[in-house]
């Protein structure tokens, strides 16, 4: 029964504090997968320092998004949930696939034009250029059928491919050729601020997103600061994208589909629309909190959940890394 399950893999990077953004576009919908497929939800920390990390922030990130990860739902007993350095082999295959990959590939990627025209030349590291090779990585390792990805992420993915099927033709087949999973629900948030573009942990400022931690109080002034227009109608237009973003929230917190929403408001004005926006949100994500909360009070059984996840991880990226390895021409080691 087992066998036949088509392996799902991804994961989110402890690069920041976890928005709405994570949690409606990647965490609501990977809950759902955890019975049909078999599943890696892994904590990117490599990933993390391709921009700077204070060390202690990163560590106490690294295990409060571990607790939002259960906290949302997904079962250890049913995932496998593991944090990236933990398994050598990520970063083995890393540079094993670096080498074929080619530069030019990697400087047409827009996450890595846009990252490093916002940290400026002189700081961008050779790490964020390989960041798609590392995620390649990530996803080969596991013979991954599916990667759920956002729109933003579609290009990795396409490299991804890439890179596998020249190792498979240079060699011979050795990677599952991996495909995008679109999910069936699940939105792209947009930053309060800036609606044109997608709501991100690391922006600069913190009215532009909401944190899955941030108390009620908060929440309702992110949500009243929010951008919207002098057009005063609850509509789904290109022309009120502020507007669109904040009915695409309510959606996905509520269930309610966007007609539903705009007959709702039909000449209502701003005001108890971003009302019930905040309250829906504060009302999802106040058990999502508490559970936080208790699971970071109990490190051991993170650290329980953490290292069973990782031994069953490491298994399986072990094996096909010494699969790699054995193919590209390395002398196997004496056991
Ligand atoms: N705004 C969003 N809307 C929908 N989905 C989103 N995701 C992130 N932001 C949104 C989804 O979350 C997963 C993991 O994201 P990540 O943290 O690994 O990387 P990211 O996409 O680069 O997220 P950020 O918040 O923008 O991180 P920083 O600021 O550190 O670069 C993915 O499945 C992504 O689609």
């Amino acid at each position: 029964m087992e066998e036949s399950k088509k392996v799902i893999f991804s994961g989110i990077q402890p690069s920041g504090n976890l928005t709405i953004g994570n949690y409606y576009g990647a965490l609501k919908n990977w809950v759902k997968l955890q019975d049909e497929y078999d599943t890696y939800y892994c904590i990117v920390d490599l990933h993390a320092i391709t921009v700077k990390q204070e060390p202690k922030e990163l560590r106490r990130r690294t295990l409060e998004v571990l607790a939002i990860y259960l906290a949302c739902g997904l079962d250890p007993e049913k995932n496998t949930i593991f944090i990236q350095s933990h398994i050598p082999a990520h970063s083995e295959a890393a540079w094993l696939l670096n080498c074929f990959t080619y530069t030019g590939e990697l400087s047409r990627m827009t996450q890595f034009k846009d990252k490093s025209a916002r940290y400026g030349e002189s700081s961008i590291s050779a790490g964020l250029l390989t960041y798609p090779v590392l995620m390649a990585a990530d996803i080969l390792l596991y013979n991954a059928d599916l990667v759920p990805v956002g729109s933003d992420q579609k290009q990795h993915l396409e490299i991804t491919r890439d890179i596998a099927s020249r190792f498979n033709n240079l060699y011979s087949p050795t990677f599952k050729i991996p495909e995008p999973y679109i999910g069936k629900s699940g939105a792209r948030i947009m930053d309060l601020q800036h609606p044109e573009k997608k709501m991100s942990k690391s922006a600069d400022n913190p009215n532009s997103y909401i944190l899955i931690m941030d108390p009620p109080e908060v929440i309702r002034n992110k949500i009243n600061r929010a951008v919207t227009d002098t057009i005063g109608v609850v509509k789904y237009s290109d022309d009120q994208p502020g507007i669109k973003n904040l009915m695409d929230i309510l959606s996905v917190a509520t269930g309610k589909g966007i007609d539903e929403i705009e007959r709702e408001y039909e000449g209502q004005g701003y005001a108890k629309f971003k009302k019930d926006v905040g309250e829906a949100i504060i009302e999802e994500l106040l058990p999502v909190q508490n559970k936080v909360k208790e699971y970071l009070n109990n490190k051991d059984l993170l650290e329980a959940i953490y290292t069973k996840g990782s031994e069953k991880a490491n298994y399986v990226a072990r094996k096909t890394l010494s699969k790699m390895q054995r193919k590209i021409g390395f002398v196997a080691k004496s056991r």
